[in-house]
């Protein structure tokens, strides 16, 4: 593979948030044919301190025949802040929705851990939506409310605060099922080349709408500052195919 990722903040993350990194990962590998992808100027390992906090990041990326970019990212900030963070951003050739998904949390207590497989180009396909609807009904004890940008958002997305190691695991069984859909359903699905300007144009919404994410910024501006933020906002976690 490209660049090989040191282990040590995963060690030190959240139960939660690292065993659903191994997840994530194994289910690439059982179902993708992964290739390495480079980040620009060796976005890999980062570290920032600004305002005190130390920010220490860990980016992890894969292309597919199927997918630009596969993206996991690790980070915490202090003692007392973990992330994971992670999308799927398909070729412009392929009309497949975003996986994305955030766990964040601090002092053994996940606070936001949402999944979800957003359309890009009006609704998801029927092969996604006939799965989602026949998954057995889970619930959780703390729903939460989604942001005002979260119009990008499908009826399938969990936004919750989960409450006990059962409900975590619970929530890591349930992204895992989007996430072994998604590549089931991407490995089964036809490019459709003359859609590519639609798609891109769904992709850039979908983009412009998680750029909005204040709490995602402010904690990248506390460590490194406004204009690396933003750079970072807009070529690493949600950057655009070229047109
Ligand atoms: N995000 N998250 O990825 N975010 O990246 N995240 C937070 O308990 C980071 C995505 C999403 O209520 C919070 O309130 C940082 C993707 C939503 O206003 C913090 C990184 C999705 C919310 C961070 C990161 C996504 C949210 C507050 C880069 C969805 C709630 C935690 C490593 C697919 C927003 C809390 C709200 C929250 C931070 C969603 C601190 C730095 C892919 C909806």
């Amino acid at each position: 593979m490209a660049t090989p990722v040191p282990t040590s903040l995963r060690e030190q993350q959240h139960p939660m948030i690292r065993g659903l990194a191994d997840r994530i990962e194994a289910t690439w590998q059982q179902y993708l044919d992964l290739s390495p992808y480079s980040l620009p100027d060796d976005l890999g390992y980062i570290e920032g301190r600004l305002e005190g906090e130390r920010l220490t990041i860990e980016n992890q990326c894969y292309q597919t025949p199927q997918f630009r970019k596969l993206h996991l990212e690790l980070a915490r900030v202090g003692a007392n802040l973990d992330i994971l963070h992670c999308v799927m951003f398909p070729r412009p050739e392929y009309d497949l929705p975003m996986f994305g998904c955030d766990l964040v949390g601090g002092r053994g207590q996940i606070s936001a851990a949402i999944i979800d497989l957003s359309p890009v180009t009006g609704a998801l396909p029927e092969g996604y939506s006939e799965a989602l609807e026949a998954l057995p009904s889970q619930s959780f004890a703390e729903e939460r409310d989604l942001p005002g940008w979260g119009t990008i958002f499908s009826p399938y997305c969990r936004f919750i605060r989960p409450t006990s190691p059962e409900e975590e695991e619970a929530f890591v069984g349930l992204i895992v099922t989007y996430l072994a859909l998604h590549c089931q359903q991407a490995i089964a699905t036809p490019a459709t080349p003359g859609q590519r300007e639609h798609i891109l144009a769904g992709q850039r919404h979908y983009c412009e709408q998680q750029q909005k994410n204040d709490k995602t910024r402010r904690v990248l501006e506390k460590a490194f500052g406004q204009a690396w933020a933003d750079r970072y906002m807009t070529t690493v976690l949600f950057d655009l195919a070229e047109a």
